[in-house]
């Protein structure tokens, strides 16, 4: 289990970059999967906090972080939870925000239960939700650096960068499989 989630920049700089991005979940038991969209911010250079807001347990917190996001200059929430998987959408109901939902593996439904909360959105309230776990963590942090790399043509350069390297990983992979067994190896 990795270090629970914590307010953070991932400025090295002595000046702070202003937080851009929000990533929050239900409970610190989700970190496991949202550190995968934090990772991901980390890499492209991306000012980010990470917080526990539970929208059951911390009603009121989770109301005023909703509130406070747009004038604390947020481009986007990534918010996880689990379960009857109400934060991303009560997050969304309170601000104009874009919020990225990504549900939670929970224990019993392995998170279909999350998918099912957070994706059937009434029309008029959006949240744009991601695949279930770790690919949808990393899948909405990655979509957060593309709505960025709109305004930011290094961002961009930086994201194809990554996809020219991820294409080139596969087509390795693929080459290997396809490689000609070695002299006295198995076929
Ligand atoms: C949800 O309940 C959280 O998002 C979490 O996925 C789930 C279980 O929380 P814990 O009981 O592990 O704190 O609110």
């Amino acid at each position: 289990m990795s270090t629970a989630p914590h307010t953070t920049s991932s400025s090295q700089t002595a000046e702070p970059k202003a937080i851009q991005v929000g990533v929050v979940m239900g409970s610190s038991s989700d970190w496991d999967v949202m550190r995968h969209a934090a990772d991901i911010l980390t890499e492209f250079g991306i000012a980010f906090e990470a917080k526990v807001v539970s929208a059951h347990r911390m009603p009121d917190d989770m109301f005023r972080y909703a509130e406070a996001a747009a004038d604390r200059g947020l481009v986007a929430i990534i918010a996880g939870a689990g379960g009857a998987a109400h934060l991303p959408g009560m997050l969304a109901a309170k601000t104009t925000v874009p919020v990225l939902g990504v549900p939670v593996p929970s224990r019993h439904l392995q998170g279909v239960d999350s998918l099912h909360s957070i994706v059937q959105m009434p029309k008029g309230i959006p949240v744009a939700t991601f695949a279930i776990g770790t690919a949808g963590a990393g899948n909405a942090a990655l979509f957060a650096v593309a709505m960025l790399a709109g305004s930011n043509p290094a961002l961009r350069a930086q994201l194809d960068a990554f996809r020219t390297r991820q294409t080139e990983v596969a087509r390795a992979i693929t080459n290997d499989l396809t490689m000609p067994a070695p002299e006295g190896g198995k076929a």
